[in-house]
This record gives structure tokens, C-alpha cells and sequence, in this order.
């Protein structure tokens, strides 16, 4: 069994890192380096992120597309993608407690105004201010699934008042569910630190606008742990230049790396990190591909695989 592993941003010593555990659990694998792939007609199964477009039609014999992340926007986007094989995406538990460490960590940055104790630093000021109990501080997540959900029950083991919104209605334990474009409103309305953990469709493309950060309350925050086509960055801009929205967190951006040239980097009131809110672990994520093989070989449905009509 051929098993292609395509992933721009590892090296060799990454490519070893699944290599040597997948041929541990079955010396039947056989594990080929994108570009260096063989006979294309061995090419069984593909575990890969960002692949060129136009590559996976390349392998008539290809089974099940394994995307080595959550959002499989991009890889949905090459519309040459044998869509008749299942395509399944990346939930694991390394991927997930990294997604809420990201969040709780930004959460309670904005919620005891960390960045503002920064800046005093900086200007050697002592000036103390008395922060709300996290009971009484409104948290909100826009995509309550496997991330959106663990990061929520964290939150709410916190003690945070915790709002999420979905498609569907969920009952998450000490959560408030709000659904839908009805829901939205009333969710947003009530949001005080704003968490962005949607996949990326066409329903949820340039969802961070104007028109939406207007209906959060003057001085909420902004977290986007989700990606970069989510938010409208112009009208992020102008909000925080106007002072309704205090401050932004970013992980995710249109172009990724960040130019150097763009504005977010040197913006007071916006915090840059490189798209590593949470990364693919080998040491999880393995078992999980693992699984997922197996499962096919026997015949049986792969867990998450996407949704195509839902583009997630
Ligand atoms: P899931 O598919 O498990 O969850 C998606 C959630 O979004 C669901 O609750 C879904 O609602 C909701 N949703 C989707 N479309 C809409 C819509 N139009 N309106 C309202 N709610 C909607 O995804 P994950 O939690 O696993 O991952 C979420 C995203 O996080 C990924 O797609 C990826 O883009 C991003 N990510 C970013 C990382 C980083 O390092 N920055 C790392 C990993 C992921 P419902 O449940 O009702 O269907
Ligand atoms: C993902 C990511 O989708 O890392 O997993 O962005």
C-alpha cells in the first residue's frame, strides 16, 4: 500500500516523523515523499495540506484524500480534486487543545487588558485598573464544532459567560446557543470578546465586516483564530481606529506569510501571530489517519469526512 505524504511546509525530518510510526503500525506502507511519488498508479491513499492544485487528480487509484488540517477551504478550492473519494478532514486532539490553549490564552489577554499593561511597561507607568469577574465577562464564539466546542467548555470551566453561534442549535453544558442568521444579532449584541472559529465557505467569506463588528458592543475585542478570508481588514481598520473595537487578535490572514508592507504588523491595537493557533501533531494525528485507513479497508464510513454541499 502507497501512501503519498504532501505537505509544503515540512521538510525531510517531518516527512520522517509520520514515516517511521505509519510503517510501525503496518509494515505494508509505504510512504512516498511528494515529488517524489513513483508510479502514480500506486498511489492508494494522500495525507496532505496545501497540495499544488491540479496534483490529486495525478493518481487513478487514489482512495481517500486525508487533509493534515481542520479547513479544507484551499484544498476545496482546486476544482480538479477526484470529489468522488471521500475527502476527510484533520480533528484531533492535539489540533483541538492546541485551538483552545490559542483561545484561552488571547481571551484572558483582552479580558485583564494584558495589552494595555504592555504598553505601560513600555512607558514605565504603574497605574492599576480593576477588571471584571470572568462571570460577569461576555465571551462569544462564532462556530461551535470540535473547536469552537472544546474551547467553549474551557471557557465556561473558567467561569466566563460563554455564547456560541452555529448553523444549528446546540446544547453545550453552560453555553448559550444562538443559530443562525436570526441568531446572529442577538449573539453579537451580547459579545464582549468575539472568538472566530468558522470554517471558510462561501456563507462565511468576509463574515468580520463592518456591518457585523458595528453590532458588538463599543470596546469588544476580536479574536480570528479561523482565516484570513473571514475578515474584511479595511473595515476592521476603521473600527479600531474609531475606537469601537478595542483590540484584535489575528492569526490568519488573506496572504499568508503576512507581507511585510501590511498595516496589521505595526498597529497598536492589533496583534499579529503567524497562522500557529494550533498545528497539525504527528503524535495525535497519526492515530486518527490510522483509523481512517482502517476504517476504509473494511468498508465503513471515514469520521469528518466533508460535507460537500456544506463546504466543510
Ligand atoms: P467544524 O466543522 O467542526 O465546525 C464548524 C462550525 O462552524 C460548526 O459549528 C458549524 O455549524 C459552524 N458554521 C459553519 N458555517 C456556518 C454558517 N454559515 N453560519 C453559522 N455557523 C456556521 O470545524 P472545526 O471546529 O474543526 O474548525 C473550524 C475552523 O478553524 C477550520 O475550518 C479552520 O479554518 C480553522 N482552523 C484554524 C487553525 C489555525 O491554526 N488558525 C487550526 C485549525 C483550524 P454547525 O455545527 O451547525 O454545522
Ligand atoms: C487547519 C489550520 O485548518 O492549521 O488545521 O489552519
Amino acid at each position: 500500500m502507497a501512501i503519498l505524504f504532501n505537505s509544503p511546509q515540512d521538510d525531510a525530518g517531518e516527512f520522517e516523523a509520520w514515516r517511521k510510526p505509519l510503517t510501525a503500525a503496518d509494515p505494508n506502507m509505504e510512504l512516498r515523499f511528494w515529488p517524489n511519488v513513483g508510479r502514480v498508479e500506486d498511489i492508494d491513499y494522500a495525507l496532505v495540506w496545501l497540495p499544488e492544485p491540479g496534483d490529486m487528480q495525478r493518481y487513478p487509484n487514489l482512495k481517500v484524500i486525508f487533509n493534515l488540517g481542520a479547513g479544507v477551504d484551499k484544498l476545496l478550492a482546486d476544482k480538479t480534486l477526484p470529489y468522488h473519494i471521500p475527502i476527510v478532514r484533520l480533528v484531533d486532539p492535539g489540533l483541538t487543545s492546541g485551538m483552545t490553549e490559542y483561545v484561552l490564552l488571547h481571551t484572558l489577554r483582552h479580558h485583564r487588558g494584558q495589552h494595555v499593561l504592555d504598553q505601560q511597561q513600555k512607558d514605565r507607568v504603574w497605574r492599576q485598573k480593576l477588571f471584571p469577574l470572568s462571570r460577569n465577562r461576555r465571551v462569544g464564539i462564532m462556530g461551535l464544532g470540535v473547536l469552537g466546542a472544546d474551547a467553549a467548555a474551557k471557557l465556561v470551566a473558567l467561569d466566563f459567560d460563554v455564547a456560541g453561534w452555529s448553523r444549528q442549535h446546540k446544547s453545550l453544558p453552560g453555553v448559550t446557543s444562538y443559530h443562525g442568521e436570526d441568531g446572529l444579532e442577538a449573539f453579537l449584541a451580547r459579545t464582549e470578546i468575539l472568538i472566530c472559529l468558522l470554517p471558510l465557505t462561501a456563507e462565511t467569506r468576509g463574515i468580520l465586516n463592518a456591518k457585523l463588528l458595528a453590532q458588538l458592543p463599543k470596546g469588544a475585542c476580536l479574536i480570528n483564530a479561523a482565516r484570513g478570508g473571514h475578515l474584511v481588514d479595511a473595515d476592521l481598520i476603521a473600527a479600531l481606529d474609531s475606537g469601537h473595537i478595542a483590540h484584535a487578535t489575528l492569526d490568519v490572514f488573506h496572504k499568508e506569510p503576512l507581507p511585510a508592507d501590511n498595516p496589521f504588523w505595526v498597529h497598536p491595537k492589533i496583534t499579529v501571530t503567524p497562522h500557529v493557533a494550533s498545528l497539525t501533531q504527528p503524535e495525535t494525528a497519526i492515530p486518527v489517519v490510522l483509523d481512517g485507513i482502517r476504517l476504509h479497508k473494511t468498508g465503513r464510513p471515514i469520521p469528518n469526512t466533508v460535507d460537500l454541499k456544506k463546504g466543510y
